[in-house]
């Protein structure tokens, strides 16, 4: 759309995108709703005063490369979850590639009941739906492959490259800037669908974060790079982008060039690291991580063994 002086009037925007005037009112009053500021004149027509890209549907739409993923996007300014809602879609048979996208989370979830910190204006909150013919064994490795999505997606915006942390935090500089969630459904043998959440904090200043967070939590914007605008609408099509084409290659070829890309952003492999699972904390050297998402360590002792769950901290080196 135009932006700045010039005006287009609704005859030029229908003839050019070859849709009806009611067509193009009720598109504009759309983006208007999203929060496009768009000025409207009886007789000159319609102008779009910024052409700030607005976090909303059409903007992460008109970023979007995929064939499936996304294609089914709904945006909310305010939700409770984006995983709840998404899980309570895919009951009800959404189709592969279903994603949400919310300004703000009121009960954004983090893994084993704790909660994901989800303002307004500042992060990414989204879910994406996949049907993959999967084992549900091998589900950990699409966390995995989503972990890269983002590396992939965020690293053109920071001037730190950022890193994963076993199973689901990606870090810059040893502070978390995105988590991810992983819910699905599965039969004994067969995935029937996978919930994948990731949030991803992009304009908080450190003051945004609440107390207990400083020192652990960060964003994009805090290691920024010069003059590269941080646009949600962009990361967010890009972290889908990138999804879609890890989770096709995967399926189709198998985990092992995504592993491989994993190991090679991975912060944890090589590692001394405490593993804390339940009340039990255990002191052990990362070795190397399975196809199916599992740690290799060796434990003080020389044990040798696979970890599938628990919470990880580098140890200093
Ligand atoms: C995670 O859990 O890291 C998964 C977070 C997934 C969030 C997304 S947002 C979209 C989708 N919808 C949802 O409801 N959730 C997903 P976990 O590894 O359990 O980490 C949670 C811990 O990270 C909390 O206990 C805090 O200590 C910390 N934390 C909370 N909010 C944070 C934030 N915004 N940035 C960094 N750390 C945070």
């Amino acid at each position: 759309m135009a932006s700045g002086e010039q005006f287009l009037s609704g005859e030029q925007l229908s003839k050019e995108l070859n849709i009806s005037r009611t067509a193009v009112w009720k598109r504009i009053a759309a983006l208007r709703r999203e929060g496009y500021p768009i000025e409207a004149s009886t007789n000159k027509g319609y102008r779009i005063l910024s052409n700030q890209a607005h976090y909303g549907k059409s903007g992460i739409l008109s970023c979007l490369s995929t064939s499936f993923l996304g294609r089914e996007l709904k945006y909310f300014n305010t939700i409770d979850s984006t995983n709840t809602m998404l899980k309570t879609l895919a009951g009800q048979g959404a189709p592969e590639g279903t994603a949400i996208v919310a300004d703000a989370q009121e009960k954004g979830r983090g893994r084993l009941g704790r909660n994901w910190m989800s303002s307004p204006g500042l992060g990414i909150w989204m879910s994406i739906l996949l049907k993959p013919d999967l084992h549900p064994a091998m589900l950990q490795s699409l966390t995995l492959a989503a972990a890269v999505a983002v590396c992939r997606a965020i690293e053109p915006f920071t001037a730190k490259t950022p890193g994963i942390k076993w199973p689901n935090d990606i870090l810059i500089d040893g502070k978390k800037v995105c988590g991810i969630l992983t819910e699905m459904s599965a039969e004994a043998d067969r995935v029937l669908w996978v919930v994948i959440g990731i949030g991803v904090n992009v304009h908080h200043s450190p003051e945004d974060f609440p107390e207990e967070l400083n020192g652990s939590a960060a964003s994009l914007a805090m290691f920024g790079k010069d003059n590269q605008e941080l646009d949600r609408c962009k990361i967010a099509a890009g972290i889908m982008n990138a999804m879609e084409e890890l989770y096709r290659d995967f399926v189709k070829n198998g985990p092992d060039a995504m592993l491989a890309e994993w190991k090679q952003r991975s912060v944890t492999l090589g590692r001394k690291v405490s593993l804390k699972q339940g009340d039990k904390t255990l002191i052990a050297r990362v070795l190397d991580i399975g196809s199916d998402g599992r740690l290799v360590i060796e434990t003080e002792d020389g044990t040798v063994t696979e970890i599938l769950s628990g919470e990880i901290t580098l140890r200093p080196v």
